[in-house]
C-alpha cells in the first residue's frame, strides 16, 4: 500500500514538473512570434480599404486639394499605416469629421483609426475606449487677435468674447487660464472653425482660440494674414497623434509601430529616395527596421516583415511628412521645434525595433 503511495506521488510529481516546462524549451529550434492579426485588421484586409477619420479643414493637417484629395501632415499618418497593412497608401478612404463627432465615430466603429489633431488627454483615453499612439506632433494652445487691436495679453481681453469649435480640449483650458487671472469673458463656441473664423472676421469674437498649429494654419491660409495676430502665450499641452478603439490592441499596435518606425527612419537618414539601398545594409538594428535578414518585424504585428519599406517608400519618413506639409517650403514653414529628433534636442524618440 505504501509502496503504491510513494509510486503515484513520483508519478505525480514527474506530471507536474513537465508540465510546468514551457513549451519553447522543449523545441529546439524556438518559433518566431507571429501576432494574431485582430478584428479591426482584419476588416481593413476583408475591405481592402482602412477607414482612417481626419479633419477637412485645416490645412497643413488635413483638407481637400483642387482635386478633391486629402492631403496634410495627420493624412499622411492614415496613408503609412494603409501601406503597412495593405501594402498601398492609396488604399484609404477618408471621412471628414468635425471635432465633436471623434468619440461616437471611434466607438460605432464607423472608422477604423482617426489622425485629426487630437489631443492625448486622461478623460479621453478612457472615457473614448481608445488606445492612443505616440504623439505626432506636440502643440500647445494659442490665441488670436485681430492686428488692429492691440491686444497682447489675456488681461486685455477681459470682459470679451472668444470663439473656439465644440468638442475640444480648448474650451476648457481657456475658462481655466481666464479664471485663474480672475479674468470675465464669455466662451462661444461653433460647431467648426470655419464658423468660428466667420464670427472673428465679422467682428462677434475678440479673439479666436485654439490649437497653434491651428492658428497657423489659419493665418498663413486668409485672405490677409497680416490682420491676425497670434499672441506670444501657450496656455496648455496639446499632444496631438492618431488613436483607435481600445477593443483592438494589435491594431494599435500596428499604428504605434508604424509611426515609431517614421521616426526611427529619419534618425538612420532612411528616406523614401535612398530606402532601397539600406537594403543590404549590416547594420542589425536597420535590418530589424527594414525586416531584413531574416528580421521577424512585421511578424510581430501580423503583417509583412518589410512593412517600414512600403511605408518609407510611399510615404517617406517622419521628416520627410513634416517638411512636405508643414515645414520650409510651405507657407506654415514651421521649425522643427520640439517636434524634431530626440538626437537633435526634439522629443520625436522611436522604441527600439526588437
Ligand atoms: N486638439 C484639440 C483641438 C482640435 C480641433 O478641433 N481644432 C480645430 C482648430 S485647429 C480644428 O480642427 N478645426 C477644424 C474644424 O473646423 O473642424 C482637440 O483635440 O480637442
Amino acid at each position: 500500500m505504501k509502496y503504491r503511495l510513494f509510486l503515484s506521488l513520483i508519478l505525480v510529481t514527474i506530471v507536474a514538473v513537465l508540465a510546468a516546462v514551457p513549451v519553447a524549451a522543449q523545441d529546439a529550434e524556438p518559433t518566431p512570434f507571429v501576432a494574431e492579426v485582430g478584428p479591426i485588421t482584419q476588416r481593413v484586409i476583408d475591405r481592402g480599404v482602412l477607414i482612417c477619420g481626419v479633419n477637412a479643414l485645416l490645412p497643413g493637417f488635413g483638407t481637400t486639394n483642387d482635386a478633391g484629395e486629402f492631403t496634410g501632415f495627420d493624412v499622411d499618418m492614415c496613408r503609412a499605416v494603409a501601406a503597412a497593412i495593405l501594402g498601398d497608401a492609396d488604399a484609404v478612404e477618408f471621412r471628414a469629421l468635425t471635432a465633436a463627432e471623434r468619440p461616437t465615430a471611434l466607438a460605432s466603429g464607423e472608422i477604423d483609426m482617426l489622425s485629426r489633431n487630437t489631443t492625448w488627454t486622461l478623460s479621453r483615453d478612457t472615457e473614448w475606449g481608445a488606445t492612443f499612439a505616440p504623439t505626432t506632433f506636440y502643440d500647445g494652445q494659442g490665441v488670436m487677435v485681430r492686428a488692429a487691436d492691440g491686444i497682447e495679453t489675456l488681461e486685455d481681453l477681459e470682459g470679451g468674447t472668444i470663439c473656439t469649435n465644440a468638442g475640444t480640449t480648448t474650451e476648457l483650458n481657456m475658462t481655466d487660464a481666464m479664471e485663474s487671472r480672475g479674468l470675465e469673458f464669455t466662451l462661444q463656441t461653433f460647431q467648426d472653425f470655419d464658423g468660428v473664423m466667420a464670427a472673428f472676421d465679422e467682428g462677434r469674437c475678440d479673439a479666436v482660440t485654439t490649437d497653434i498649429s491651428g492658428l497657423i494654419s489659419r493665418k498663413a491660409t486668409a485672405a490677409d494674414p497680416g490682420a491676425y495676430k497670434i499672441l506670444d502665450i501657450v496656455l496648455s499641452k496639446e499632444p496631438l497623434g492618431p488613436l483607435t478603439s481600445q477593443s483592438d490592441p494589435q491594431f494599435a499596435d500596428i499604428v504605434r509601430w508604424t509611426i515609431y518606425g517614421l521616426i526611427q527612419a529619419e534618425e538612420f537618414g532612411i528616406t523614401s529616395e535612398n530606402v532601397n539601398d539600406f537594403l543590404d545594409s549590416e547594420d542589425p538594428n536597420i535590418q530589424r527596421l527594414l525586416g531584413q535578414g531574416g528580421n521577424p518585424s512585421g511578424s510581430y504585428l501580423g503583417i509583412a516583415n518589410d512593412f517600414m519599406v512600403t511605408v518609407i517608400s510611399q510615404v517617406g519618413n517622419y521628416g520627410e511628412i513634416f517638411n512636405r506639409n508643414l515645414g520650409p517650403g510651405t507657407i506654415f514653414n514651421l521649425e522643427r521645434g520640439i517636434n524634431d529628433l530626440w538626437t537633435n534636442g526634439g522629443l520625436l524618440y522611436a522604441m527600439p525595433f526588437r
